[in-house]
């Protein structure tokens, strides 16, 4: 397709440099000629910028002569980029149905969370308060969220025409002014106005403690108020030692969010740790240049000026009860120091920055744009509100500020598949030899994990993708924040979902799936939550993880690393993880991620079945299905074989992923079975996964106890709506929010289940990792198990020819440009 010019003559393969001509003789050997000449001539224009040449739908009033050109001729074509510009945008198809009834899930709008503050400022639980007039008496309102009614009511009314729910929202509020003060979660409802709208209490009052209550700006706005004597006294040590810098000069600043020190339940210590952060002044944390400065705090007083500074500790070395008491050491020389070199922190924003770095000469060809997919004919979904239809798929999609995005009321050719898939919590734990570090620890669902912003246009979301809005509750102004967050395209697969290619017939179908992607920032990561809808019936939901890691100070004398003559690379390295720059090191953590998943298996009438895939005595295969065999069968050539056993799960249990011990976990309907004989099910498969990797007796487990599994099941229940609490992060020693209470030995055969469905991978940075962590993923499939009678495919165009069937090619569409 390229390689004339204007004239039709063939350009000579002239090479700007070697590199690049060596590339483009890989590729005629690999590509064959024609890929040999564009690269030579895309070396010879040295890129897109010369004489752009395009066959891109050159017939743009008869769509059928370009596509013939295309496919017919083997010889160059070109044209002028204006010529492109002729032909036809592709048609738009408009995705959206009016929304006319309300829907149950929705993400709330602006108008409902003032409905929500209002109403709870009239019934005296809250005050007006907001902003900069908070203190720490105040009754004031952290986050308001979207809330499922009761299953049974809102399946009244999906399932037969009953009464609408109702939208509820359910608020966190933080009771500063109670006694004693406290956290509460109050359901508020319905907000449409159609009934009294009434208010429940989740928990009663005083069962949350005060301090338990996430970390927000107003406390770090008091602990960097009471810290500035210390900051004081510390000038000629911070000096000194970080390069000059001075808190009070602006240079250096505390990280907040180490998650607790104590494990103690009655008190609030808050560990900080000294960073450079020159981003602090737009709001941003980086955690590249961690220092080793850090103190705790205990802010469990209302009364700041009752708040009292500890533990102060300087290279590991510590505690001080004071800072005087370590400036006394430090300048009497009795304490190891670190002097920064002169200079450094002019490197720091360059460590940071993820700009491109313009000292590197691009790589060959990568001013070209890449790849690009469209869609000929608009897009195939529908869009209702939040309610998406695709291919015989049917579901909600919503989005909450504590817990993260959801889908509700998710359906297949007609059947209801699961009640709600929903991102409950997300965990990390952290290693680390430094006082300020090794304690590190978040439940994020604590803070907020579905604060979402927008997307990043030409990232995030293909430009034939499809936002919807989401919203959260900005605590400091006292109002909601929208944006359209929500990103819904179609995806092409690039390759068979499936094929076949016999001596009699060909044929296959080009893949492509539904994708419903939120991308969101909590700090310093980014987590991608995605849906794929398959077109068989599998639906995959994904969680990928990117952005900054958090650092520690490496301290390269640091005496724990021993004998520097062993070959263990003590210089790059500790029981922790790497390091990765010159002053700072990749610290080892997991990310986990907790999802609640109401399978509704045709209805809600379903038990687990968990099929245990053995090896062994061919006698033993038999004998749970029938004890009769005794002797191995002489038409067995071996007495060992593979088999399986099937289990009906009786009470609400939990299991591990492991490979050595393959299991699958299937929920079934035992009152519908497919043509066979089955029960009809779904498979849920995790993608590769790791487990909660600490010992039982890790500090934070008790918190996050459902990290234990990778998939645990139980009775459904309106009382257990989240897979653990938004405050146990704060109470280690005494979590309400305990698995067990879920995990508590019901039945569940015949009976509504939820599987909770936790995956993860454990993280040791390197120095790939700085400055950013490109994109990793996990997560888990849901896959038809004898649901159907056969392969859920073969009611879409697909491609065959030969004999048995029906010669067919997928839908004919004319060549168009991009919408725009
Ligand atoms: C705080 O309250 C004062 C007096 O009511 C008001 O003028 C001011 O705007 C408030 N500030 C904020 C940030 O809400
Ligand atoms: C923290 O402060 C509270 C209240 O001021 C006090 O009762 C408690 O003993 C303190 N705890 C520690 C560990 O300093
Ligand atoms: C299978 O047979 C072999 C030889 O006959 C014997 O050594 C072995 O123990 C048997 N294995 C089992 C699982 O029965
Ligand atoms: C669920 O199915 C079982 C087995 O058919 C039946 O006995 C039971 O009544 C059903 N439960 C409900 C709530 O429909
Ligand atoms: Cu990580």
């Amino acid at each position: 397709m390229y390689g004339l010019d204007e004239s039709g003559q063939k350009k000579g393969l002239r090479t700007r440099d070697v590199c690049c001509f060596l590339f483009a003789g890989v590729l005629i050997f690999a590509g064959g000629v024609v890929g040999g000449i564009f690269i030579g001539i895309y070396a010879y224009h040295g890129g897109p910028s010369g004489d752009d040449v395009t066959v891109e739908c050159v017939m743009g009033k008869d769509g059928g002569s370009a596509r013939t050109t295309q496919q017919t001729t083997t010889l160059p074509v070109h044209t002028t980029s204006d010529q492109s510009a002729d032909c036809e945008v592709c048609p738009r198809r408009n995705p959206f149905i009016p929304q006319t009834e309300q829907e149950v899930f929705a993400p709330l709008s602006s108008t409902e969370m003032k409905t929500v503050r209002d109403f709870l400022i009239s019934k005296g639980i809250v005050t007006d308060v907001i902003g900069g007039n908070v203190t720490f008496t105040s009754n004031y309102i952290t986050g308001i969220d979207i809330y499922a009614p009761p299953k049974k009511d809102v399946l009244e009314y999906k399932d037969r025409n009953g009464r609408f729910p109702g939208r509820h929202a359910k608020a966190v509020v933080v009771r500063g002014g109670a006694s004693p003060p406290d956290v509460m979660e109050f359901i508020v409802g319905p907000l449409n106005g159609a009934t009294r709208m009434e208010l429940t209490e989740l928990s009663s009052a005083g069962e949350n403690a005060f301090t338990a209550r996430a970390i927000n700006f107003w406390e770090i706005a008091k602990m960097e108020e009471v810290l500035k004597p210390i900051q004081q006294v510390l000038e000629p040590l911070v000096k000194e030692s970080f390069d000059g810098a001075d808190f009070n000069g602006g240079e250096l600043f505390w990280w907040p969010y180490n998650g607790p020190p104590g494990l103690n339940h009655d008190v609030r210590v808050i560990n900080l740790n000294a960073l450079f952060n020159p981003a602090y002044v737009s709001g941003d944390y980086h955690l590249l240049d961690m220092l080793p400065l850090s103190l705790d705090i205990n802010t469990t007083s209302q009364t700041p000026s009752e708040w009292t500074i500890y533990n102060i500790h300087y290279l590991n070395q510590g505690p001080y009860s004071t800072a005087q008491e370590l400036l006394d050491d430090y300048n009497a020389g009795t304490i190891r120091k670190v002097k920064l070199p002169a200079g450094y922190r002019d490197t720091l924003v360059q460590r940071f920055t993820v700009g491109r770095d313009t000292s590197r000469r691009l790589r060959v060809h990568a001013d070209m744009p890449p790849p690009r997919t469209y869609e000929p004919k608009g897009p195939r979904y529908t869009i209702k509100g939040h309610r998406i239809n695709w291919m015989g798929w049917e579901f909600d999609i919503t989005t909450r500020m504590m817990r993260g995005p959801a889908l509700f009321d998710v359906r297949f050719q007609n059947n209801r598949i699961a009640y709600e898939i929903s991102l409950n919590d997300i965990v990390l734990q952290y290693g680390s030899d430094s006082f300020e570090r090794s304690n590190t620890f978040y439940t994020d669902a604590t803070y907020g994990i579905g604060y979402y912003t927008g997307t990043i246009k030409g990232v995030d979301c293909p430009e034939h993708g499809t936002l919807l809005e989401t919203s959260f509750y900005d605590y400091y102004s006292g109002e909601a924040v929208t944006s359209r967050s929500i990103c819904v395209f179609e995806s092409d697969g690039e390759g068979p979902a499936w094929r076949h290619k016999s001596n009699s017939y060909q044929g296959g179908l080009r893949d492509s799936f539904l994708v419903v992607r939120i991308p969101g920032t909590i700090v310093n990561y980014d987590y991608i939550t995605e849906f794929h809808f398959k077109l068989n019936g599998q639906l995959q939901t994904k969680l990928v993880a990117t952005g900054h890691i958090q650092t520690a100070f490496w301290d390269a004398e640091n005496p724990n690393h021993g004998n520097k003559n062993t070959d263990d690379s003590p210089e790059a390295r500790d029981p922790f993880g790497f390091r990765v720059s010159d002053f700072a090191q990749g610290l080892i953590h997991n990310h986990l991620f907790g999802f609640k998943v109401d399978m509704d298996v045709v209805d809600a009438n379903n038990s687990f079945e968990v099929i245990h895939l053995k090896s062994g005595d061919v006698v033993d295969a038999f004998k749970k299905m029938n004890p009769t065999v005794s002797k191995k069968p002489d038409y067995f050539r071996y007495n060992v074989t593979q088999y399986v056993e099937y289990e009906t799960v009786q009470t609400e249990s939990g299991y591990k992923a492991n490979p050595l011990e393959p299991k699958y976990w299937t929920i079934v309907n035992e009152n519908y079975r497919n043509y066979w004989g089955a029960k009809r099910g779904y498979l849920i498969s995790p993608m590769a996964t790791s487990t909660q990797t600490q010992v039982d007796s890790h500090p934070t487990l008790g918190a996050v106890s459902f990290t234990k599994y990778n998939c645990a099941v139980s009775k459904r229940k309106e009382s257990e709506q989240f897979l653990d609490s938004l405050f146990d992060g704060f109470r280690l020693d005494s979590p309400r929010g305990d698995f067990s209470r879920i995990l508590d030995g019901e039945n569940i055969v015949n009976e509504d289940l939820v599987a909770w469905v936790t995956v993860g991978f454990v993280h040791i940075p390197s120095s790939e990792d700085v400055p950013m962590t490109v994109a990793v993923e996990t997560g888990f499939t849901l896959k038809p198990y004898n649901f159907f009678d056969r392969t859920e495919i073969f009611d879409v165009p697909q491609t065959y020819t030969g004999e048995y069937g029906l010669d067919e090619s997928p839908p004919d569409f004319r060549k168009c440009r991009e919408t725009d």
